[in-house]
């Protein structure tokens, strides 16, 4: 019975969590409920980074009743000072009876000793309750905090025959309106943006989160090594930053003018005749830039494909063919000399939006 009670408050704890999804920077999404006698007293999120974390929330809902309680939360409460005091401290100071945590923080300044201490204070404690769930909810922060490094989702829309235009260039729309607004959701839940120069130059994108809710928009990153971005590109003229990848070869004067622009950041990666990958990558984890979504075409879909830098893929097919010896295809890179090296994806779920499927997978490690 307990356990059935157990996993209904964790359920609501991780929906208050994705709730929160996409506003969090580069922290978790984290929910909390406290219960008492079959009642619950206190629910709460974390929402914005240096704000309250979840227990805290939950906590000040509950009050004084949360003496003798049982805390459901979706992530190992903190033993550290960070933005905010710990959250073990809390819930010890407000006499809680048990903790139920789905999964352990993988932050090296918690890692199990949120729950150590927990326990050293006669609290009873349950760890691993829907562990997939809450592990795959943070799967971005996961992976930041423990590398450094964004996690990279790659999304792209393609016909049958993996192409994302015609054999003229055009390419509105491949999918449909549900697919569409189905990205949208995943420019809010990512922090960066990222594209190469020739879908600016063709497009002219502004790269904004557009939802029928309101959304958070993006940091707009475009992969450009000579910059050749001209100086009226949306990206460049609107309130929202926008960082620019070139190398070190690129024209002083064109960074000149670009940064001229508020919100425009200029990196440069490496001094070869295109951006380095992987650096620019870690320079944008330094930045705290813990996730992207790369709408890349062909050659910097490949290109990140190639160094290793996708960790997610969101393919959005639809049922269309268009064929075409010259049409560009989703991802261009060399490619292996035989099937049996070919790129595989594992953990792979498909999904409908109208007329499309979209084929979600991530990169088997070679
Ligand atoms: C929790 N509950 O709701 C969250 C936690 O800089 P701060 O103070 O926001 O701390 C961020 C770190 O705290 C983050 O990296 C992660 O380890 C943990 N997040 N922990 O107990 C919460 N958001
Ligand atoms: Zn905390």
């Amino acid at each position: 019975m307990e356990l059935l009670n157990d996993e209904y408050y964790m359920r609501l704890a991780l929906q208050l969590a994705n709730g929160a999804s996409g506003q969090t920077g580069v922290n978790p999404v984290v929910g909390c409920v406290v219960v008492k006698d079959g009642r619950i007293l206190g629910m709460g999120a974390h929402l914005k980074r240096g704000e309250a974390h979840a227990e805290v929330h939950a906590l000040n809902m509950a009050g004084k009743d949360a003496e003798g309680a049982t805390a459901y939360v979706t992530l190992e409460p903190c033993s550290h000072h960070g933005r905010t005091p710990p959250c073990c401290d809390r819930l010890i100071a407000e006499k809680v009876a048990r903790v139920v945590v789905a999964t352990t923080d993988p932050n090296r300044l918690v890692a199990g000793q949120g729950i150590e201490r927990l326990r050293a204070n006669g609290i009873e404690v349950t760890v691993g309750l829907l562990q997939d769930e809450a592990r795959l909810q943070n799967e971005k922060f996961n992976h930041h905090i423990v590398t450094g490094l964004p996690f990279v989702t790659l999304k792209t829309a393609l016909t049958l025959d993996g192409r994302i235009a015609t054999r003229t260039g055009h390419s509105r729309w491949i999918t449909g309106p549900e697919a569409r607004e189905a990205v949208h959701t995943l420019r809010h839940r990512n922090q960066g943006i990222m594209v190469g120069i020739g879908t600016v130059l063709a497009d002219d994108p502004e790269l904004t989160t557009r939802l029928t809710v309101p959304g958070v928009h993006p940091v707009r990153i475009v992969v450009d090594s000579s910059l050749r971005i001209p100086p009226g590109a949306r990206v460049l003229n609107d309130a929202s930053p926008t960082i620019l990848l070139t190398t070190e070869r690129a024209d002083p004067a064109k960074e000149r003018a670009c940064i001229q622009n508020p919100g425009v950041t200029v990196i440069r990666c490496g001094d070869g005749p295109s951006v380095d990958l992987k650096l620019a990558v870690s320079e944008l984890g330094k930045r705290e830039i813990g996730s992207i979504l790369l709408e890349g075409g062909g050659a910097l879909n490949g290109a990140m494909l190639q160094a290793g830098l996708v960790n997610k893929l969101m393919l959005f097919y639809a049922a269309k063919i268009v064929g075409g010896e010259g049409s560009p295809s989703a991802f261009a890179f060399e490619g292996p000399a035989e099937m049996s090296s070919a790129l595989e994806l594992e953990r792979i779920a498909i999904e409908r939006y109208g007329d499309d499927w979209c084929v979600t997978g991530y990169p088997k490690p070679s």
